[in-house]
């Protein structure tokens, strides 16, 4: 998950290699410095700049498309028909989403609140203290924490460009401010965070074990010009020897061949970490055929 375009989030500090050039920041904390005393953004930060970015404006905030939500409690009901409606609507929400708000999961909102706040001091840190902790490997938990500072002018840059993530479920916790947008039908939809919900996203190995069936969908990070979001992506992925492929019994070799190479899950991950954040772009190097 690491980004390569101007990004305003933590991803982006050593990635802005392909683009105009930009204030050399080393910290975080010297990007919201920096930007706290601007009127406009540096202009390699502007997103319209950006091949495969700039274009891609289509853009719903339609109330009726919203993700859908999976009470988690409902999975392990006693009530057999109740297992399986909510069964029957994690499917759908899988294949029709990619994404889906999970509820009543047992997780105590303390403790995910307990986590954001850890985030946002890990981030206030000296840059000394806080290179001790830095990961360098896209697997590295503290890798997975964002932040993204107020910016003077959201309409022109991108927290995090569009991609899919690695791995087979990424659970995201947010604080309260809005700013991931998911692609649905071709637009951008905003994910309004709902208190005390993890996110949860279908990750690529998802999308190959599945043959397709289940497709890891584009997201991205929107920044505004008041409030600082913090997000916590959590990817879940098998152990890296195990050799992800389109599982056997969802393919056959006349009707539904298999779709995608086998790859060991961590040859994918460097794969993805030698590249820039670019859509999909990993997954279509083992994509062996289009499909629907
Ligand atoms: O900040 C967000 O909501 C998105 C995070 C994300 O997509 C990532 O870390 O890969």
């Amino acid at each position: 998950m690491a980004a390569t375009s101007p990004s305003l989030s933590q991803h982006s500090q050593s990635s802005l290699t392909d683009s105009p050039p930009v204030p050399k920041l080393t910290s975080i904390k010297a990007l919201a410095a920096e930007l706290s005393g601007l009127t406009s953004i540096p202009s390699g930060y502007d997103f319209q700049t950006i091949p495969n970015i700039a274009n891609d404006e289509a853009f719903s905030e339609a109330d009726h498309e919203s993700i859908p939500t999976i009470d988690f409690s409902l999975l392990t009901s006693s009530n057999s028909e109740e297992r399986s409606k909510v069964i029957q609507d994690l499917s759908k929400a899988c294949q029709d989403w990619g994404f889906f708000m999970v509820t009543n999961h047992g997780v105590p909102e303390s403790m995910m609140k307990e986590m954001i706040e850890a985030c946002r001091a890990f981030f206030e840190l000296p840059d000394e203290e806080k290179q001790e902790f830095e990961g360098k490997h896209v697997l590295d938990p503290i890798r997975c924490a964002n932040l993204y500072p107020p910016c003077p002018q959201p309409e022109l840059a991108m927290g995090l460009p569009p991609h899919s993530d690695h791995g087979l479920v990424t659970l995201l916790i947010q604080n309260e401010i809005g700013g991931l947008q998911v692609k649905h039908q071709g637009k951008w939809i905003n994910v309004n965070p709902i208190p005390n919900s993890f996110l949860a996203n279908i990750g690529d190995h998802i999308e190959i074990l599945s043959n397709g069936k289940y497709k890891s969908v584009l997201h991205r990070a929107v920044v505004n010009n008041k409030d600082t979001r913090i997000s916590i992506a959590m990817p879940h992925g098998p152990a890296p020897d195990a050799v992800v492929s389109p599982a056997s019994e969802l393919v056959d070799s006349v009707s539904n061949p298999p779709a995608y190479k086998a790859i060991k899950y961590k040859e994918y991950v460097e794969l993805l970490q030698s590249n820039k954040l670019d859509g999909k772009s990993a997954l279509e190097r083992i994509r062996l055929y289009d499909i629907k």
